[in-house]
């Protein structure tokens, strides 16, 4: 092993000892790395910004390539175009990215453009904005060159819509997969097989030492037309400081937009708390202002720091990631959560 590596152990050593952390998950510094929320979606997403990071290329388009490989996934309940519609129907979709000059960029109650996240890609480089919403959005999609998709929802979509439909209940809830209730709308399980996971926050820190983000989704299943969560904006959803770290969230977007969960877990570590601790602490936060958060309530934050330390929380049991660096190959990790 390399001196210079072996004192970059050392000191991230030092830093979880002096910063008395209570659970720190990596000691060891091996970058890159790319983190996504979930497993499932999270490996998918995780194989494909590798790609990116091994080539030595930046983290931002890691992070875009990875999550545009969700999005073009028409079978994923909960991102992109083949994911469950509105309570009208509709499929409308939100994202955002953030790079490591604090550049950033989202869209939101975005319909037919089948890559938000290259949209809010443009968002962020082409104009003066930050956030693009609706037709406007879809407008510049347009005249950014992204192709107009069909007014359609996919098979799996249709189908699930079809029978919400017939219950006609507005009842969206998030992390459905671990309701032990029978009471939902979506199913645990999507018609393929798969097990039906959330939006996708994707985080990753190059070999120059540059973090970036990415969030995209649709949000709640059966949502209120025009209901827009924590995932195209800055700040909750996702917030990177390329001084300090990167963070992204999964969960009920509510909650989120309320205590700028990921800004406050990037926060947390400008404190010196590694990236479990803040998002635990993020995690509490959000209980305060939520005491009694109903079951159908889920939060899930991940972050990454400086030196390539990582780490996750949840609300509740039931939330998982994915890691990928030189050493460790798009591995799920289960992080604890609050109401254990
Ligand atoms: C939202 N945060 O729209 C998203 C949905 C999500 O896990 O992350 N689900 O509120």
């Amino acid at each position: 092993m390399k001196r210079r590596n072996l004192l970059k152990i050392i000191a991230g050593g030092l830093f979880v000892n002096l910063g008395k952390i209570v659970e720190a998950e990596t000691t060891k510094i091996d970058t890159p790395v790319v983190l996504s929320t979930w497993h499932n979606q999270g490996q998918t997403a995780n194989k494909e910004a590798w790609k990116h990071l091994q080539n030595g290329e930046s983290a931002l388009n890691a992070v875009e390539a990875g999550a545009r490989t969700i999005e073009s996934d028409i079978t994923n309940c909960c991102v992109g175009l083949g994911a469950y519609p509105d309570r009208e129907g509709r499929v409308t979709l939100d994202a955002c990215i953030m790079d490591e000059k604090g550049r950033c960029g989202g869209v939101a109650f975005l319909e037919r453009i089948k890559h938000p996240i290259s949209l809010a890609r443009r968002v962020m480089e082409d104009t003066p904005h930050v956030l693009m919403v609706g037709e406007g959005a879809q407008q510049f999609a347009i005249q950014s060159g992204f192709p107009l998709e069909d007014q359609k929802l996919s098979e799996h979509a249709n189908k699930a819509y079809s029978n919400w439909l017939k219950k006609s209940k507005y009842e969206p809830q998030i992390n459905i997969e671990q309701n032990k209730h029978k009471i939902i709308p979506v199913p645990n399980k999507l018609e393929n097989g798969n097990i039906n996971h959330d939006t996708i926050g994707i985080i990753a820190l190059d070999k120059n030492g540059n973090l970036s983000g990415a969030c995209t989704t649709s949000g709640m299943a059966f949502k209120l037309r025009g209901r827009v969560g924590d995932s195209p904006i800055i700040g909750a959803g996702l917030y990177v400081d390329n001084k300090v770290g990167a963070a992204t969230a999964t969960g009920n977007g509510e909650e989120v937009i309320r205590t700028s969960g990921s800004f406050l877990v990037v926060e947390y570590m400008r404190q010196g708390f590694s990236p479990t601790e803040s998002c635990k602490r993020a995690c509490e936060r959000l209980l305060e202002m939520t005491p009694n958060p109903t079951d159908k309530v889920q939060i899930g934050f991940i972050a990454l720091n400086k030196k390539g330390e990582y780490g996750g929380y949840g609300l509740k049991p039931g939330f998982d990631y994915t890691v990928t660096t030189n050493t460790i190959e798009h591995e799920k990790r289960i992080p604890k959560a609050i109401l254990d």
